[in-house]
């Protein structure tokens, strides 16, 4: 299929792609069939001299049919996207083998590693700003927090947008197919700051994650 968005590289991102693209596709057939039916209709129907416009009431056949057809389109996208929508939003990972927890924050995104104990808010958490390291093929879960404003975290490469609200915690997660760098800008006006709000997602091979670890948290420990 023809690609107008960046190169997919997670799991996920792929059902979100076929959702997209299907909607994408249908809004293009019905625009230039209603642009090129107006286009006849306009010349057809013309002013032309000694012929009157005829006055409509409506009618209720087409009324009907351009109601149930549309809301008919809805329905399947609705059923069609339903499934996607419980997998990602509700059939949250309890065992995902990477956690971080990523902080909004005017204007950073505070990123929080656990240490080798696996848990968060020990002494050997690492904190970064702006880089978010992970392993390539692992399924990823991220703690979305605020810590002022509302904000959103968006890596279009992944198609994963969810917004940081202050004082809950939101669930995301992943699995990046693609070793590089991509970048997670804020996708929700957050103040004078806001289009600098850019951090880094680096999705590193097994090999070159376990070495960043090490090389991390041995300069932590400076
Ligand atoms: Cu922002």
């Amino acid at each position: 299929m023809m690609s107008w968005l960046p190169e997919n590289i997670s799991i996920e991102g792929e059902e979100i792609d076929f959702l997209f693209y299907i909607s994408y596709y249908l809004t293009v057939v019905v625009f230039i069939g209603v642009a090129v039916a107006m286009g006849y209709f306009i010349i057809k129907y013309r002013a032309k001299p000694g012929v009157k416009a005829k006055y409509t009431h409506g009618n209720n056949v087409l009324e009907i049919l351009w109601t149930v057809i549309p809301t008919f389109i809805l329905l399947v996208f609705i059923l069609m996207t339903q499934t996607s929508w419980a997998k990602l939003k509700l059939a949250i990972p309890q065992n995902p083998p990477v956690r971080v927890e990523v902080t909004g924050k005017q204007f950073n995104w505070i990123v929080r590693y656990p240490g080798d104990d696996g848990k968060f808010g020990t002494k050997d958490d690492l904190v970064l700003d702006n880089q978010l390291n992970v392993p390539v093929n692992k399924q990823v879960f991220i703690a979305l927090k605020g810590a002022d404003v509302i904000h959103s975290f968006f890596v279009p490469q992944a198609r994963m947008k969810q917004d940081v609200v202050p004082g809950r915690t939101i669930p995301l997660w992943f699995t990046p197919t693609k070793v590089g760098k991509y970048e997670i800008p804020c996708a929700e006006l957050c103040g004078f700051g806001h289009s600098g709000m850019n951090g880094e997602f680096i999705v590193h091979s097994e090999e070159d994650y376990a070495k960043w670890r090490k090389k991390a948290w041995a300069e932590k420990d400076k």
